[in-house]
Protein backbone atom coordinates (compact mmCIF):
# COMPACT_ATOMS: atom_id res chain seq x y z
CA UNK A 1 0.00 0.00 0.00
CA UNK A 2 1.54 3.25 -0.77
CA UNK A 3 0.53 6.87 0.97
CA UNK A 4 1.42 9.83 -1.21
CA UNK A 5 1.91 12.38 1.04
CA UNK A 6 3.16 16.45 0.76
CA UNK A 7 5.48 18.32 2.72
CA UNK A 8 5.57 17.24 6.11
CA UNK A 9 5.73 21.24 7.46
CA UNK A 10 2.47 21.81 5.67
CA UNK A 11 0.43 19.54 4.27
CA UNK A 12 -2.17 19.63 6.81
CA UNK A 13 -4.55 17.31 4.82
CA UNK A 14 -1.52 14.67 4.44
CA UNK A 15 -0.56 14.53 7.86
CA UNK A 16 -4.51 13.13 8.87
CA UNK A 17 -3.81 10.01 6.92
CA UNK A 18 -0.74 9.35 7.70
CA UNK A 19 -1.29 9.83 11.69
CA UNK A 20 -4.31 7.64 11.56
CA UNK A 21 -2.14 4.48 9.56
CA UNK A 22 1.26 5.41 11.10
CA UNK A 23 -0.99 5.32 15.23
CA UNK A 24 -2.69 1.86 13.86
CA UNK A 25 0.79 0.68 12.81
CA UNK A 26 -0.90 0.00 9.31
CA UNK A 27 2.18 -0.95 6.60
CA UNK A 28 2.25 1.37 4.02
CA UNK A 29 5.20 2.93 2.20
CA UNK A 30 5.34 6.65 2.32
CA UNK A 31 5.94 8.51 -1.17
CA UNK A 32 6.55 11.68 -0.41
CA UNK A 33 5.88 14.79 -2.78
CA UNK A 34 7.08 18.69 -2.80
CA UNK A 35 4.10 20.68 -2.92
CA UNK A 36 3.80 23.42 -5.58
CA UNK A 37 6.35 21.79 -7.98
CA UNK A 38 5.95 19.91 -11.73
CA UNK A 39 6.72 16.94 -10.42
CA UNK A 40 3.81 16.69 -7.62
CA UNK A 41 1.26 17.10 -10.48
CA UNK A 42 3.15 14.80 -12.79
CA UNK A 43 3.60 11.76 -10.18
CA UNK A 44 0.14 11.84 -8.62
CA UNK A 45 -1.38 12.23 -12.52
CA UNK A 46 0.21 8.95 -13.21
CA UNK A 47 -1.69 7.12 -10.76
CA UNK A 48 -4.79 9.60 -10.22
CA UNK A 49 -7.46 11.72 -11.78
CA UNK A 50 -7.77 14.01 -8.96
CA UNK A 51 -3.95 15.77 -8.25
CA UNK A 52 -4.38 16.02 -4.40
CA UNK A 53 -3.01 14.40 -1.72
CA UNK A 54 -3.11 12.84 0.51
CA UNK A 55 -3.77 9.91 -1.68
CA UNK A 56 -3.53 6.16 -1.60
CA UNK A 57 -2.85 3.33 -3.43
CA UNK A 58 -3.99 -0.38 -2.15
CA UNK A 59 -3.52 -3.25 -4.95
CA UNK A 60 -5.98 -1.66 -8.22
CA UNK A 61 -8.05 0.82 -5.64
CA UNK A 62 -7.28 4.65 -5.88
CA UNK A 63 -8.19 6.64 -2.79
CA UNK A 64 -8.00 10.09 -2.23
CA UNK A 65 -9.19 12.84 0.31
CA UNK A 66 -8.31 12.06 3.77
CA UNK A 67 -11.15 11.17 5.35
CA UNK A 68 -12.38 9.06 2.56
CA UNK A 69 -8.73 7.11 3.28
CA UNK A 70 -9.12 6.99 6.85
CA UNK A 71 -12.91 5.82 6.61
CA UNK A 72 -10.98 2.97 3.69
CA UNK A 73 -8.53 2.19 6.68
CA UNK A 74 -11.17 1.40 9.21
CA UNK A 75 -13.45 -0.54 7.08
CA UNK A 76 -10.20 -2.33 5.19
CA UNK A 77 -7.74 -3.33 8.19
CA UNK A 78 -8.92 -2.33 11.41
CA UNK A 79 -12.49 -3.56 11.73
CA UNK A 80 -13.76 -0.73 12.89
CA UNK A 81 -11.53 0.31 15.83
CA UNK A 82 -10.84 3.69 14.36
CA UNK A 83 -14.36 5.12 15.41
CA UNK A 84 -15.87 4.57 18.89
CA UNK A 85 -17.55 1.33 19.83
CA UNK A 86 -20.92 3.19 20.75
CA UNK A 87 -23.50 4.09 18.39
CA UNK A 88 -23.96 7.38 20.22
CA UNK A 89 -20.29 7.84 20.71
CA UNK A 90 -19.28 7.26 17.26
CA UNK A 91 -22.46 9.47 15.50
CA UNK A 92 -20.49 12.39 17.89
CA UNK A 93 -16.94 11.86 16.53
CA UNK A 94 -18.38 11.55 13.05
CA UNK A 95 -19.98 14.82 13.65
CA UNK A 96 -17.11 16.75 14.84
CA UNK A 97 -14.68 15.11 12.14
CA UNK A 98 -17.17 16.14 9.42
CA UNK A 99 -16.89 19.52 11.29
CA UNK A 100 -13.29 19.94 10.50
CA UNK A 101 -13.33 18.66 7.06
CA UNK A 102 -15.87 20.96 5.94
CA UNK A 103 -15.32 23.76 8.25
CA UNK A 104 -12.77 26.19 9.89
CA UNK A 105 -12.39 27.84 6.67
CA UNK A 106 -11.26 31.25 8.50
CA UNK A 107 -8.83 29.63 10.46
CA UNK A 108 -7.46 27.06 7.00
CA UNK A 109 -7.04 30.33 5.38
CA UNK A 110 -5.72 32.82 8.11
CA UNK A 111 -3.45 29.89 9.95
CA UNK A 112 -1.59 27.78 7.77
CA UNK A 113 0.13 24.58 8.83
CA UNK A 114 3.62 25.52 9.18
CA UNK A 115 5.08 22.94 11.85
CA UNK A 116 8.67 24.64 12.03
CA UNK A 117 7.46 27.76 12.57
CA UNK A 118 6.79 30.10 15.71
CA UNK A 119 4.82 33.44 14.71
CA UNK A 120 2.41 35.78 15.89
CA UNK A 121 -0.60 36.72 13.53
CA UNK A 122 -3.65 39.69 13.47
CA UNK A 123 -6.50 37.22 13.27
CA UNK A 124 -9.93 38.53 11.36
CA UNK A 125 -13.33 37.70 13.90
CA UNK A 126 -14.24 34.85 11.80
CA UNK A 127 -10.87 32.91 12.53
CA UNK A 128 -11.51 33.76 16.24
CA UNK A 129 -15.09 32.31 16.35
CA UNK A 130 -13.40 29.07 14.34
CA UNK A 131 -10.93 28.81 17.24
CA UNK A 132 -13.41 28.89 20.04
CA UNK A 133 -15.60 26.81 18.88
CA UNK A 134 -12.74 24.25 18.36
CA UNK A 135 -11.86 24.99 21.91
CA UNK A 136 -15.05 23.99 23.19
CA UNK A 137 -15.10 20.37 20.93
CA UNK A 138 -11.55 19.77 23.06
CA UNK A 139 -12.46 21.24 26.25
CA UNK A 140 -15.49 19.47 26.49
CA UNK A 141 -14.18 15.78 25.67
CA UNK A 142 -11.56 16.57 27.93
CA UNK A 143 -14.18 16.77 30.61
CA UNK A 144 -15.49 12.98 29.33
CA UNK A 145 -11.99 11.75 28.97
CA UNK A 146 -9.25 14.12 31.11
CA UNK A 147 -5.85 13.91 29.81
CA UNK A 148 -7.12 11.44 26.85
CA UNK A 149 -8.06 11.10 22.86
CA UNK A 150 -11.57 13.26 22.05
CA UNK A 151 -13.37 10.44 22.62
CA UNK A 152 -11.71 8.09 24.93
CA UNK A 153 -9.55 5.88 22.64
CA UNK A 154 -7.63 7.54 19.69
CA UNK A 155 -9.94 7.82 16.69
CA UNK A 156 -10.47 9.14 13.37
CA UNK A 157 -11.59 12.60 15.03
CA UNK A 158 -8.03 13.02 16.64
CA UNK A 159 -6.38 12.46 13.40
CA UNK A 160 -8.71 14.94 11.49
CA UNK A 161 -7.85 17.41 14.94
CA UNK A 162 -4.33 17.05 14.97
CA UNK A 163 -3.27 19.67 12.12
CA UNK A 164 -5.36 22.46 13.74
CA UNK A 165 -3.55 21.35 17.22
CA UNK A 166 -0.10 22.12 15.55
CA UNK A 167 -1.76 25.23 13.80
CA UNK A 168 -2.58 26.64 17.06
CA UNK A 169 1.05 26.02 18.43
CA UNK A 170 2.44 27.81 15.57
CA UNK A 171 0.46 30.93 16.01
CA UNK A 172 0.55 30.75 19.45
CA UNK A 173 -2.71 30.54 20.23
CA UNK A 174 -4.58 31.08 24.41
CA UNK A 175 -6.68 28.06 24.96
CA UNK A 176 -9.06 27.12 27.91
CA UNK A 177 -6.84 24.66 30.49
CA UNK A 178 -8.70 21.71 29.09
CA UNK A 179 -8.58 22.88 25.17
CA UNK A 180 -5.11 23.41 25.92
CA UNK A 181 -4.80 20.17 27.99
CA UNK A 182 -5.44 18.46 24.99
CA UNK A 183 -3.50 19.75 22.47
CA UNK A 184 -0.40 18.65 25.31
CA UNK A 185 -1.70 14.94 24.70
CA UNK A 186 -1.70 15.45 20.62
CA UNK A 187 1.85 16.83 20.78
CA UNK A 188 3.21 14.35 23.45
CA UNK A 189 2.29 11.67 21.42
CA UNK A 190 4.99 9.67 19.87
CA UNK A 191 3.84 8.93 16.60
CA UNK A 192 3.04 12.54 16.03
CA UNK A 193 6.84 13.43 17.36
CA UNK A 194 8.16 11.30 13.92
CA UNK A 195 5.91 13.28 11.57
CA UNK A 196 7.28 16.77 13.22
CA UNK A 197 10.90 15.54 13.47
CA UNK A 198 10.54 15.04 9.74
CA UNK A 199 8.68 18.18 9.23
CA UNK A 200 12.00 19.66 10.59
CA UNK A 201 14.24 18.34 8.34
CA UNK A 202 13.00 19.77 5.17
CA UNK A 203 13.99 22.97 3.96
CA UNK A 204 11.48 23.56 1.36
CA UNK A 205 9.47 27.20 1.72
CA UNK A 206 5.72 27.34 -0.08
CA UNK A 207 5.39 30.75 -0.09
CA UNK A 208 1.28 30.61 -0.02
CA UNK A 209 1.80 28.96 3.69
CA UNK A 210 4.01 31.83 5.26
CA UNK A 211 1.88 33.68 7.53
CA UNK A 212 2.43 35.80 10.78
CA UNK A 213 5.62 37.22 12.05
CA UNK A 214 8.46 35.64 13.40
CA UNK A 215 9.03 35.12 17.27
CA UNK A 216 12.33 35.68 18.31
N1 LIG B 1 -10.20 17.50 0.69
C1 LIG B 1 -8.92 17.03 0.42
C2 LIG B 1 -7.98 18.20 0.27
C3 LIG B 1 -6.62 17.80 -0.18
C4 LIG B 1 -5.74 18.99 -0.50
O1 LIG B 1 -6.21 20.09 -0.84
N2 LIG B 1 -4.43 18.78 -0.40
C5 LIG B 1 -3.45 19.81 -0.73
C6 LIG B 1 -2.17 19.63 0.07
S1 LIG B 1 -2.34 19.86 1.77
C7 LIG B 1 -3.02 19.63 -2.17
O2 LIG B 1 -2.85 18.53 -2.63
N3 LIG B 1 -2.81 20.75 -2.88
C8 LIG B 1 -2.32 20.73 -4.21
C9 LIG B 1 -3.17 21.53 -5.14
O3 LIG B 1 -4.32 21.87 -4.74
O4 LIG B 1 -2.73 21.83 -6.24
C10 LIG B 1 -8.48 16.05 1.53
O5 LIG B 1 -9.06 16.07 2.60
O6 LIG B 1 -7.59 15.24 1.30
Amino acid sequence: MQLFIGNKNYSSWSLRAWYLMSKFKVEFTEQQLVLDTPEFYSELQKHFTVAKVPALIDGDLQVWDSLAICEYINDAYLSNAAWPKAVALRAQARSVSAEMHSGFLALRNEMPMNIRATRNLELSDAAKKDIARIDEIFSVQQKFYPNGWLFGDFSIADAMFAPVVLRLKTYQISLSPLAQQYCDTVIACPVLQEWIKGSCKETDIVQADEAGINVI
